[in-house]
């Protein structure tokens, strides 16, 4: 593990808020263990193991349901700890891989066959090399084949210039963390606005709208993220994600408390309706339908 690496709450709350039945926590990692797993040699960061076993234990404390566990850029193209944590899961999770243009239709039908139902295309620069527009493009071209979508991770002020290749996909396309809006700049902001354009003029799109611990200025409180998720779980109530973001890596800030981000969802998802829609109808009819 990195000597600035902060691993994640050894002992979460019990949250407060009671999710419906049958929620999925929509983003999640499994990283190692490293003497069973080991951390790729193209990785920008070594995290703490975080296995499969406390994941699904997390899983069950929160009072979740099912996983969609993304492949982490710890592992790159090597997914085995992701298929691994599919098959013990035994049907109550799923995967979102991180592939390069090697890999073959028959190979992406095993993963199907394990539970995989996306990539992930990674444009933050500190986690990733950079990868040419036409090998995503490719890889978007075998995935369409198998009815996959598309996990994009990307910086806000990176996605003007993102949009016209995301245009081109033609795939679904889940956006991680609500495009990374900085929250200091307000709801009303330029840039935050043109992430909801984004998503009023794609159908094709969704988002996540996790990860206020990354977000944050305020944190543990997390108030100044609220209204980001808010808008967008009101605005696109059936294009929303929602997910822990455990084991949180590359946290610098402070550890979050898994007990306390479920204890966040009434307030960005404030009507039962909208809580079934965001926690069980829309992670189950991308993954699970
Ligand atoms: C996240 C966020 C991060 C890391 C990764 O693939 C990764 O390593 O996604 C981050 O550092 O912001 O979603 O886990």
């Amino acid at each position: 593990m990195d000597k600035d690496y902060l691993p994640f709450h050894p002992n979460p709350s019990k949250p407060t808020y009671q999710a419906p039945a049958g929620a999925v926590d929509a983003h999640c990692h499994v990283f190692g263990p490293a003497d069973k797993f080991p951390y790729h040699p193209k990785r920008k960061y070594t995290p703490c193991d975080a296995s499969e076993d406390q994941l699904f234990a997390l899983r069950d404390h929160l009072g979740f349901s099912r996983n969609v566990i993304v492949q982490a850029s710890c592992h790159s193209t090597d997914n085995a700890a992701l298929l691994d944590a599919l098959q013990t899961a035994g049907g109550l999770a799923r995967g979102v891989a991180f592939i390069d243009d090697s890999f073959t239709i028959d190979q992406l039908q095993t993963m199907h066959d394990a539970g995989v139902r996306g990539v992930r295309f990674n444009f933050v620069k500190r986690l990733v090399d950079s990868t040419p527009k036409d090998v995503f493009l490719s890889i978007a071209e075998k995935v369409k084949t198998l009815g996959w979508h598309i996990v994009v991770y990307f910086e806000a002020p990176d996605l003007e210039e993102l949009i016209p290749f995301l245009n081109e996909l033609g795939t679904t396309i889940v956006v991680d963390h609500m495009g990374r809006p900085d929250v200091a700049k307000g709801v009303d902001h330029p840039d935050f606005e043109r992430f909801l354009g984004f998503m009023a003029d794609n159908e094709n799109v969704w988002c996540k709208v996790s990860c206020p611990e990354r977000l944050t200025l305020q944190a543990p409180d997390y108030s100044d993220v609220v209204p980001f998720a808010k808008t967008l779980v009101e605005r696109f109530p059936e294009r929303v994600l929602w997910g822990t973001d455990w084991p949180h890596p590359n946290m610098k800030s402070h550890v979050p408390d898994d007990g306390h981000l479920v204890d966040v969802i009434p307030m960005i998802a404030p009507t039962t309706e909208l809580q079934q829609k965001l926690l069980v109808d829309n992670p189950m009819r991308l993954y699970w339908a």
